[in-house]
């Protein structure tokens, strides 16, 4: 999957550049902080290979990608005025954050895409901490694959890093996914691909952590640091490796999770975990993060390169994050059953599907970029999968009758997973993105508390494009 070799000078300490909001901030005649969508370049392939045109977000300085990192405490509000200077509309969706459903940028769902030349007002309270991230949601299978998105994170307003058992430290990793040729562009013209749309999606040829190909961070021998991952790419699942570092989960899609050792923590796309890793303590200087491209050959996609003093503030155990207080728990001795259906693919195509109003055969839905369907309907927007009453428990049952994974995530709802199914949940997780392999059923259950039209599709965004989206109405 390598297209680019990694080069020595990209072996450099400190090759790594993090993001922040630019001090230079610009603001809108509303007093609103300009979050800008433009055309922008990133030097994605390593140095002596040329930059890459991207299409990127900035808060004042050029775009990059990742995006500006948002960082806030929980409670707090986030306002920003989207800027469109794309030549596409589009809009920002704020993932994971339980919002009011007219912020959530769902377009055509919850707004109107914002025309090239316009803008949108964005002013949202975001209740739960973790980490999460924006990115676009018109056109996303494009326009997230030409780099629009960023990192969002909400602070705990208690305490935890530096008290006992915790990190010291915390690094935001945002991992994606680029098809590139040779020039180091973006391969163009295959948007549409319904080949690439009815196996795994789209898959890049280079893998990035914070829009740099092999980048060294420096850790210290034994620093406990806390990493903040998020699969940004708009296909690939990636499993991660962390050798030498005894990585433990504490946090998935934001959500806490009691300390847990992990040896392959798989990110669906859309999926964040925040692990804590211990610098090493045997003398090696140097420790990698691995991806399986899919193949099981482990690569290597980032390291942590070991210097200065040990730093050993800690004993074995981690301490948990603060539990969520927001967060309402299922009711499960009423439940409101639901089911979600997952047909199509390639080897398993669909007889036929509802399409725009349209029972349609296999051929005429493919002529019309549709090869997946939820309950038997394809991108049906006309009307909500279920209803659910303001406060009532739904319980959701979501099997996969194709031969491909899908990352199912639901809009405005973080949800738990009510058993066991498959190698990549573990019963009692809250999550708002589920990874489902074929042939699996994956069952989840919510407090429906979130008023409005949300959202549910396959994160996998050739998927979403080519049939795997609906919405379900909370009133
Ligand atoms: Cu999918």
């Amino acid at each position: 999957m390598r297209a680019f070799s990694r080069r020595s000078a990209l072996q450099a300490i400190g090759a790594f550049a993090g993001t922040a909001l630019s001090p230079r901030a610009s603001f809108a005649g509303d007093g609103l902080p300009v979050l800008r969508a433009a055309p922008s370049k990133a030097q994605l392939a390593p140095e002596g290979y040329p930059a890459t045109p991207v299409w990127a977000y900035s808060t004042g300085a050029a775009g990059t990608v990742p995006g500006p990192e948002i960082r806030v405490t929980a409670g707090d509000r986030v306002r920003y005025r989207l800027v469109n200077d794309l030549p596409q509309p589009t809009a920002v969706h704020w993932h994971g954050i339980r919002i009011a459903n007219a912020m959530d940028g769902a377009a055509p769902l919850t707004q109107a895409a914002v025309q090239p030349g316009g803008s949108f007002g964005y002013d949202f309270v975001v209740p739960d901490p973790g980490t999460y991230w924006y990115h676009s949601h018109n056109r996303s299978a494009e326009q997230v694959a030409r780099g629009l998105a960023g990192p969002l994170i909400v602070e705990d307003q208690d305490p935890w890093l530096g008290e006992d058992g915790a990190a010291t430290r915390e690094i935001v990793m945002v991992l994606d996914d680029w098809l590139l040729g040779g020039d180091a562009r973006i391969v163009e013209g295959r948007w549409d691909d319904l080949h690439a749309a009815s196996h795994n999606g789209r898959m890049g040829n280079t893998v990035t952590v914070n829009g740099a190909a092999y980048p060294e961070l420096a850790i210290r021998p034994k620093e406990r640091v806390r990493l903040r991952i998020i699969n940004a790419a708009t296909d690939r699942i990636m499993p991660l490796s962390f050798p030498h570092l005894s990585a433990r989960v504490i946090a998935l899609d934001g959500h806490p999770v009691m300390p847990r050792d992990v040896e392959t923590l798989v990110l669906g796309p859309a999926q964040r975990a925040d692990v804590v890793i211990d610098g090493r303590s045997d003398g090696e200087a140097r420790a990698a993060l691995l991806l399986d491209p899919g193949n099981g050959e482990w690569v290597d996609i980032a390291g942590f390169t070991h210097s200065g003093e040990a730093l050993s503030t800690h004993g074995p155990d981690v301490r948990p994050l603060p539990a969520w207080r927001t967060l309402p728990a299922p009711d499960l001795s009423n439940p409101q059953h639901e089911t979600l259906l997952m047909e199509g693919g390639a080897m398993r195509g669909m007889q036929e599907a509802r399409y725009n109003g349209e029972t349609m055969g296999f051929r005429e839905l493919a002529a019309n970029g549709v090869v997946w369907a939820f309950n038997g309907a394809a991108n049906d927007m006309s009307a909500p999968m279920f209803s659910a009453n303001l406060g009532r428990t739904v319980q959701l049952e979501m099997t996969n009758r194709s031969m491909f994974p899908h990352a199912i995530h639901l809009h405005g709802h973080h949800f738990t997973v009510l058993a066991r199914h498959g190698s990549a949940n573990t019963k009692g997780d809250v999550r708002d993105t589920v990874l489902i392999g074929a042939d699996e059923t994956v069952e989840i259950a919510f407090v429906a508390d979130n008023p409005g039209a949300w959202m549910i599709h396959c994160h996998m965004l050739s998927h979403q494009k080519s049939g795997m989206m609906g919405w379900f109405e909370v009133a």
